[in-house]
């Protein structure tokens, strides 16, 4: 059976508005999946993502924050501290399991390198942001300001999330901090 050309071109746009109206609808769910904030610097080319702090551990109003630095930029960069509004100091941690197994934290002192044209994940059980002292004990659901420095961007403010758990899609396991 034939059908006439212009009904061929008829089925065809209705398949491409499928196609669109598929392609919009995975856009969407992109979106929802990666409900991230990004912060970026578009000068030097650092951006933060997938950032996000736990509820305050015990009573010593304190607690670890994680998130992704992305250097796109051609200069290495470093991230020399980090301080909050929010909480008396905020330290740059690493995380490392001893010999005898004992995870142990201690201060990066020289920060955390970002070279040019790669990515850092601050994870539990590695690098992460220690914040003590905080004003108030945070709870998930809540929020903590951080103004990150870095050597060559300077400042970035950030607003990060609390979590109980690690998001899905930070790529963080959950059994460390
Ligand atoms: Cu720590």
């Amino acid at each position: 059976m034939k059908i006439s050309p212009e009904e061929a071109m008829a089925r065809l746009s209705r398949l491409h508005l499928a196609e669109i109206g598929v392609a919009l609808t995975l856009t969407v769910a992109a979106l929802l999946f990666a409900a991230w904030t990004v912060w970026a610097a578009e000068a030097s080319g650092v951006a933060v993502a997938d950032a996000w702090a736990r509820p305050a551990f015990g009573h010593g109003r304190a607690t670890a924050a994680y998130m992704t630095i992305v250097n796109k930029g051609e200069e290495d960069e470093v991230l020399v501290a980090a301080q909050s509004p929010e909480a008396k100091s905020v330290e740059l941690h690493q995380t490392t399991m001893k010999a005898d197994g004992v995870m142990q934290m201690r201060e990066a002192r020289g920060g955390f390198p970002i070279a040019a044209d790669t990515t850092l994940k601050l994870a539990p059980g590695g690098m992460h942001l220690m914040i003590m002292g905080l004003d108030k004990a945070l709870a998930d659901g809540g929020q903590l300001k951080l103004t990150l420095e870095f050597a060559n961007t300077g400042p970035i403010e950030i607003v990060v999330p609390v979590r109980a758990s690690a998001p899905e899609g930070s790529g963080a396991d959950q059994s460390h901090h």
